[in-house]
C-alpha cells in the first residue's frame, strides 16, 4: 500500500504563472464543467451497519440513502480506522492509520464546569483541558489540504473533532468554508458541549438558534448555491445521531417532523431519537441530492456516504454483527457504504470487495486528477473496485484501541478484547463472530497475529506525531495501568 508516494506540489499558487493560469482556468467555468468532478463526502456519526433501509432495517426512514444506494453501489465489507469518533476520521481525512498520523485517542473533556459538582473545573482549569489545547499534528495533509492545491473549494459543515485552537480549525486545513461543532460531541440546541460553546463559523465561536442537523445542511445547501459552477468538495460530517451531550442529560429531542415518523413509538426513547436523528440528517441528504440534480451537476459528482463507526449497541442497530462502538467486533468498525457517480459507477449494484476508509484519499486524488501527499498512505485507489472493473486490493486490515486488538486478514478476522474474550472467525461464514476457530485453526491464528504484531512495529517505527505519547510509549503505559484514555495519564 506504500508506493503511491508521488510528489506533492506545495503551494502552487505561490508560482505568478501558475497563478496566472489558475485564474484563467478559474474563469472560465464552461471549459471547467467539462474537466472537474466535484467531490460530495458524507459522514454520519455513529449510524449502525443496519440503520438505513438499503440493508434491510425495515422500520427506519432513510428514503434519501436508499435512492443513493439505487442510483450507486453498496459496499457490504467496508471498515474505518477505529470504533470511536476521533480515530476514525483521523484515518480517513489523512488516508493514514490513526497509530501513524497520532490522533488515535480521542480529544475529549469528560469534565466541564458544573457537571460534576464534587469535582468543578475552574476557568484556568477548564481551558487547559485536552479539547481545549490539542489537536491533530500540524505536519499531517489531510483531504482537504490535497484538494484545495487540486484549485477546489472546501467546505465542511457538522463535526470537525481534530482541535479547536485557531491553528487547529478546518480554514488552516484546506477549507474554505466551516459551520458546525468542533468537538466530539454537544447538545443538539445548544450547541454547548455540557455547557461550554462549541458552534462555529470559520474561525469564530457563534451563537444561533437552531436544531444543529438543520443548521448543517441549511450551510451545505448554501456552498452548493454558491459554488456549483467550480471545483467543489463538500465535506458533511453530520453529527447525527451520535448521542447528545447535555449538560442536564435531556437526550436528542429530535424535531417533531422526525419523531413523526415513528409514531408509534415512545418519542422519548433512545432508540426513537436515534432513528429520528438519522432521518433528519438523511433529509438534509436529500436536499443535497436535490440541488446537484437541479444545478445540472449530478454526472460530475461523486457522493460517498458512510457512517464514522458502528452505533451503540444500545441505541443502534449493528445487525447482523457482533459489538458496536467502542469495539473491535465487526459492529464498532464496519459501517454502511454507499458510492454515487451516475454514468460511472453502475447503479444498483453491491460489492462484497474489502474496502476501508483509508482508500478515501488515494481515491480522491484520483478523480481530482492529482497527487496524494508525500507521505506514506495506507490505501489506494478504490475507484476501479466500485467501478466493478477489479478485485480490491486490501488482504488486510489491523486496529488498536483502548487495548483491543484486531485484524482481518482474507476471510479470518481475529479479535482480542482486553486479553478477556475474542478468538479467531472466519467472516465468510459467521458474520457474527460467534465460533472461535483458534483450536481449530492454529496456523491461520498464529499467521494473523503475527500480520498484526508486523503492523505494531511498523507503527511504533513510524516518524512521531503528536500530540498524544509516541505509540510504543503508549502501548508500554496501557500495559502498566490498564486500558482507558490515555490523556488522562499524558494530562496529569
Ligand atoms: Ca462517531
Amino acid at each position: 500500500m506504500k508506493k503511491n508516494r508521488k510528489a506533492y506540489i506545495e503551494n502552487i499558487s505561490t508560482s505568478p504563472f501558475v497563478f496566472l493560469l489558475l485564474t484563467f482556468f478559474c474563469e472560465n467555468t464552461s471549459l471547467q464543467a467539462q474537466s472537474h468532478t466535484n467531490i460530495v463526502l458524507i459522514v454520519s456519526d455513529d449510524q449502525g451497519y443496519n440503520d438505513l433501509g438499503a440493508h434491510g432495517n425495515e422500520v427506519i426512514h432513510t428514503p434519501n440513502l436508499d435512492r443513493l444506494a439505487e442510483e450507486g453501489v453498496k459496499v457490504t465489507n467496508f471498515y474505518v480506522t477505529g470504533p470511536a469518533c476521533t480515530p476514525s476520521r483521523s484515518g480517513f481525512l489523512t488516508g493514514r492509520y490513526p497509530q501513524r498520523n497520532g490522533l488515535y485517542d480521542m480529544i475529549r473533556n469528560d469534565w466541564a464546569p458544573g457537571r460534576d459538582p464534587d469535582d468543578p473545573l475552574t476557568a484556568l482549569s477548564s481551558r487547559r483541558q485536552p479539547e481545549m489545547t490539542i489537536g491533530l499534528d500540524e505536519r499531517e495533509y489531510l483531504i482537504s489540504d490535497m484538494l484545495k492545491n487540486a484549485g477546489y473549494t472546501n467546505g465542511i459543515f457538522g463535526k470537525w473533532d481534530f482541535g479547536r485552537l485557531h491553528r487547529y480549525l478546518p480554514l488552516q486545513r484546506g477549507f474554505d468554508d466551516f459551520l458546525g461543532i468542533v468537538n466530539t460531541g454537544t447538545d443538539y440546541w445548544t450547541h454547548e458541549r455540557y455547557g461550554m460553546p462549541s458552534l462555529y463559523r470559520n474561525n469564530n465561536l457563534i451563537k444561533e438558534e437552531g436544531f444543529l442537523i438543520h443548521l448543517e445542511g441549511r450551510e451545505a445547501e448554501r456552498f452548493i448555491h454558491e459554488n456549483h459552477d467550480r471545483p467543489f468538495f463538500l465535506y458533511y460530517p453530520s453529527f447525527a445521531p451520535h448521542i447528545a451531550s447535555n449538560l442536564v442529560e435531556e437526550g436528542i429531542v429530535p424535531p417533531q417532523e422526525y419523531l413523526d415518523l415513528y409514531s408509534d413509538r415512545d418519542p422519548t426513547d433512545r432508540i426513537t431519537e436515534h432513528m429520528a436523528a438519522i432521518s433528519s440528517m438523511d433529509a438534509q441528504v436529500g436536499k443535497i441530492l436535490d440541488l446537484l440534480d437541479e444545478y445540472g451537476i449530478a454526472d460530475n459528482t461523486l457522493v460517498i456516504f458512510f457512517s464514522d463507526q458502528g452505533a451503540s449497541s444500545s441505541t443502534g442497530d449493528n445487525s447482523p454483527f457482533r459489538g458496536g462502538k467502542g469495539n473491535l467486533w465487526e459492529g464498532g468498525v464496519r459501517v454502511p457504504f454507499l458510492a454515487r457517480w451516475p454514468g460511472v459507477i453502475p447503479a444498483g449494484t453491491t460489492s462484497d470487495a474489502v474496502l476501508s476508509s483509508l482508500e478515501l484519499m488515494p481515491t480522491f486524488a484520483a478523480v481530482a486528477n492529482t497527487w496524494t501527499p508525500d507521505a506514506i498512505m495506507d490505501g489506494f485507489n478504490m475507484m476501479p473496485v466500485l467501478k466493478g472493473e477489479v478485485e480490491s486490493e486490501r488482504t488486510e486490515m489491523f486496529w488498536e484501541w483502548h487495548g483491543q486488538r484486531a485484524a482481518r486478514a482474507g476471510d479470518f478476522k481475529w479479535v482480542d478484547i482486553d486479553g478477556e474474550v475474542g478468538g479467531l472467525f472466519d467472516l465468510a461464514n459467521d458474520l457474527g463472530e460467534q465460533h472461535d476457530l483458534s483450536e481449530e485453526k492454529p496456523e491461520v491464528l498464529a499467521d494473523i497475529k503475527s500480520r498484526w504484531n508486523e503492523w505494531r512495529v511498523e507503527m511504533e517505527n513510524a516518524e512521531p506525531r503528536g500530540p498524544f505519547p509516541p505509540w510504543n510509549e503508549y502501548l508500554r503505559e496501557l500495559h502498566r495501568i490498564g486500558h482507558g484514555p490515555v490523556h488522562y495519564w499524558l494530562m496529569d
